[in-house]
């Protein structure tokens, strides 16, 4: 599937320290440690609905995971997937008598504009999961034969992951069972369906039925993918049997990302699948999370078409912590909107304080676990000696600017 646009990111003199990330496996904040090229995979749309705020404040979040390893040096293998085909998908075709495929390309068209006015850098491979059927299939019939997975024998075709070929199941939630039962059925899964070994099982495989778009999937007998085997696949085809950062929303801590885990671990042998899984808060309006089940969404490309600068509603999302489940509120973008004015005022200054000690500043802080707090603190700082007319640095305007556009993704 086609990515987006990029744009060129500027070049800062010298280097930024290695990144540390909290990682949701080991409950804390430990350096990445990349060796050589970085990678990343990111849970990216299922296209039913136009993007969101909270979409985007997580597709910003691995943005500056991007930039900062390429600021310490790193080339960086970025993965995204589009889930294509899904529950969901069919569901909201269905209401709303629509052909899937055609909701799902003008969802993702959306999107990929989206992103692009968000200045958010694309990733290498942007992958659908239609497009790797062929792949995800071979892989259910080698957890099949292996003896990882099971089909049902009630006629469907299903295919399910039996967590007890997960030694480690759980690790990376950290959830007692208990938890992880009353989170599954909210998070797609069906631990009531007869015929599972353990009510935590995962599909894999649903095999076709009639009113249900299918695919043929060789001996698998013709269906379509299960959800978490889908990243599991695409994540192993393009990057390997191990990732650095393993991406998305704090939604998807449970079951989707233990589930890939589980089954990319059973597949290559190779444990543990990410150094760092790494999860984004949601984002609410009103209280509650933005879902597009809730209906409660503010879509970036509304606020684009009202001519909302973008970088306003990025700088935004930017205010609050990328783990703070965090609420939406027009306060919030008017705040960005002066703020990003007064920045624009003090980079137009012929002079400001140190453009290296601010440089610095803010790449310790984005070092930090993504302080964006604390770093746009630096920012408002420096930009309110500039206008109160410091004037020690001739370079410092530029060099501020730039350090906006690279690092956080501002342009001014
Ligand atoms: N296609 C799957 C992932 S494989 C999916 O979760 N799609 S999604 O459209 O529901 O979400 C896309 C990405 O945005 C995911 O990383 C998800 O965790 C994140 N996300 C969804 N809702 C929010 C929200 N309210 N706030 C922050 N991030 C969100
Ligand atoms: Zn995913």
């Amino acid at each position: 599937m086609e990515s987006w646009v990029g744009h060129e990111v500027p070049r800062l003199p010298g280097r930024s320290e290695p990144l540390r990330l909290f990682d949701s496996a080991r409950q804390s904040v430990r350096p990445s440690e990349p060796d050589g090229t970085a990678t990343m995979y990111v849970c990216g749309i299922t296209p039913y609905d136009a993007t969101h705020l909270g979409h985007a404040a997580t597709m910003i979040t691995f943005d500056l995971v991007q930039r900062m390893w390429r600021d310490a040096g790193h080339e960086v293998r970025y993965v995204q997937n589009v889930t294509d085909i899904d529950d969901p998908l069919l569901e909201r075709a269905e209401r709303d008598r629509e052909d899937w495929k055609v909701l799902a390309m003008r969802e993702t068209a959306l999107f990929r504009e989206d992103m692009e006015t968000l200045r958010i850098i694309p990733p290498a491979h942007y992958v659908g999961a239609v497009e790797s059927i062929p792949d995800i299939a071979e892989k259910v019939l080698v957890l099949l034969k292996d003896g990882a997975a099971y089909r049902l024998d009630d006629g469907t075709g299903d295919v399910y992951f039996d967590i007890s070929a997960a030694p480690n199941f759980g690790y990376e939630s950290n959830l007692s069972r208990a938890e992880m039962l009353e989170i599954f059925p909210e998070r797609g899964g069906d631990p009531d369906r007869a015929g599972k070994r353990d009510p935590l099982d995962p599909l894999l495989w649903r095999g076709a039925r009639d009113d249900e778009p299918s695919w043929p999937g060789g001996d698998l007998g013709p269906g379509r993918p299960g959800w978490h085997i889908e990243c599991a696949v695409i994540a192993l085809g393009l990057l390997g049997a191990t990732i650095d950062v393993q991406g998305g929303g704090n939604d998807l801590l449970f079951p989707h990302h233990e589930c890939s885990a589980a089954h990319a671990e059973r597949l290559t042998g190779v444990a543990p699948f990410a150094s760092h899984y790494v999860h984004a808060g949601m984002i609410g309006l009103d209280g509650e999370k933005m879902s597009k089940s809730r209906g409660n969404l503010v879509f970036v490309s509304r606020l684009r078409a009202d001519r909302v600068d973008p970088m306003a509603v990025r700088l935004a999302l930017l205010s609050g912590h990328y783990r703070a489940d965090r609420t939406w509120t027009d306060d919030l973008l008017t705040a960005a909107e002066h703020r990003l004015d007064r920045w624009r005022r003090a980079a137009a200054a012929t002079a400001g304080p140190s453009g290296s000690a601010f440089l610095a500043g803010v790449r310790e802080r984005l070092a930090d676990d993504l302080d964006t707090p604390g770093a746009l603190r630096l920012v408002d700082a420096w930009a309110e000696q500039t206008l109160a007319g410091a004037d020690e640095d001739p370079a410092a305007p530029r060099l501020f600017a730039e350090t906006l556009d690279a690092l956080l993704g501002i342009r001014l």
